[in-house]
């Protein structure tokens, strides 16, 4: 019998050298000057987090009395793998020329795709990596899908103004990025959206889509949204749900 055969699913302890021996590495930062002291402190603190037998292993003096730490040490808890079911985008994702051809047999015309970076967030990477032309990590960008218009609105957009273009450009679909979550502000500005599109009667005929690091399926769907995707999503994820979202609402 193998390890992995061995594993209780329903206890799962961290493996660090051997099998449920629960070692874990954490690294932080305290406001003290590095030294004995300092490494002490973190030993303490790992302590009363939980850990047993910490170690610090590394410290590194980060100036005016600023001192970083990765320490060592053992956790008691474990978690019940098996129970554990996360919402999911429930959709097989197709490949680029796939998603071409279903939009050309099921949609019969061009589908309109407006992406922004919202609120006050600069971050434009993550969007960019989704709809330009040359994509990211070797998938190509909504732009380059035959089928799909798609129009990058770029970072700082108002809801107000995605709302405007959305209705100009009569859209299928508005994909919306928001990669600081500092203080939950993300949580305001999503949600006004929604509240927009309401207000002007066409929450229902738009495919919602929200995208960023910190953000989950099973968030944007509270928040009103029809799909919500994270870290190392890639082009073909997305354009895959809002194809076949389109026809499953009959937006065609
Ligand atoms: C580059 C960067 C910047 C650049 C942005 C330049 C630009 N044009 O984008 C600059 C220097 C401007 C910047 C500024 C700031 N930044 Co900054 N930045 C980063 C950094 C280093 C990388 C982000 C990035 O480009 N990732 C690469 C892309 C490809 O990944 P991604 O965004 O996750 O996108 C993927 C998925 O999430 C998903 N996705 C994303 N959006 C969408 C949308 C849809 C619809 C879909 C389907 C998918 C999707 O698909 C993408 C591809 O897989 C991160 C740290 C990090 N390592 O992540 C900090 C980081 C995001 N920044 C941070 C902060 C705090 C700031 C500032 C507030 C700092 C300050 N005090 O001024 C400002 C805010 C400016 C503003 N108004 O927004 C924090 C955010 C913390 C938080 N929890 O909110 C981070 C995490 C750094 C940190 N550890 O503190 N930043």
């Amino acid at each position: 019998m193998n390890e992995i055969q061995k594993v209780d699913l329903t206890k799962v302890k961290p493996y660090g050298d051997t099998m449920n021996d629960g070692a874990v590495q954490l690294s932080f930062s305290l406001p003290v000057p590095y030294g004995d002291e300092a490494n002490e402190a973190a030993r303490q603190l790992a302590k009363k987090m939980g850990f047993e037998e910490p170690a610090v292993v590394y410290s590194h003096d980060l100036g005016i009395n600023y001192t970083y730490f990765v320490v060592y040490g053992k956790t008691i808890h474990t978690v019940d793998y098996s129970s554990i079911e996360v919402p999911k985008v429930d959709v097989d994702v197709m490949e680029k020329h796939d998603i071409e051809e279903y939009i050309k047999d099921n949609i019969k015309r061009d589908v309109v795709i407006l992406g922004a970076c919202t609120g006050t967030d600069a971050h434009t990477v993550g969007i960019d990596a989704i709809m330009n032309m040359k994509g990211y990590a070797g998938h190509y960008g909504l732009e380059r899908y035959e089928g799909i218009q798609a129009y990058n609105l770029g970072s700082q957009v108002p809801n107000e103004e995605l709302v405007a273009k959305a209705i100009e450009m009569k859209a299928d679909a508005l994909l919306v990025s928001q990669v600081v979550t500092q203080k939950d502000v993300h949580i305001p500005n999503l949600t006004e959206l929604v509240e927009l599109l309401e207000a002007e009667g066409i929450r229902d005929r738009i495919v919602l889509v929200c995208g960023g690091p910190r953000l989950s399926h099973e968030l944007a769907k509270e928040l009103g949204y029809d799909a919500g995707f994270g870290s190392g999503s890639y082009a073909e994820d997305v354009a895959t749900f809002v194809v076949n979202e389109i026809v499953k609402r009959n937006l065609v």
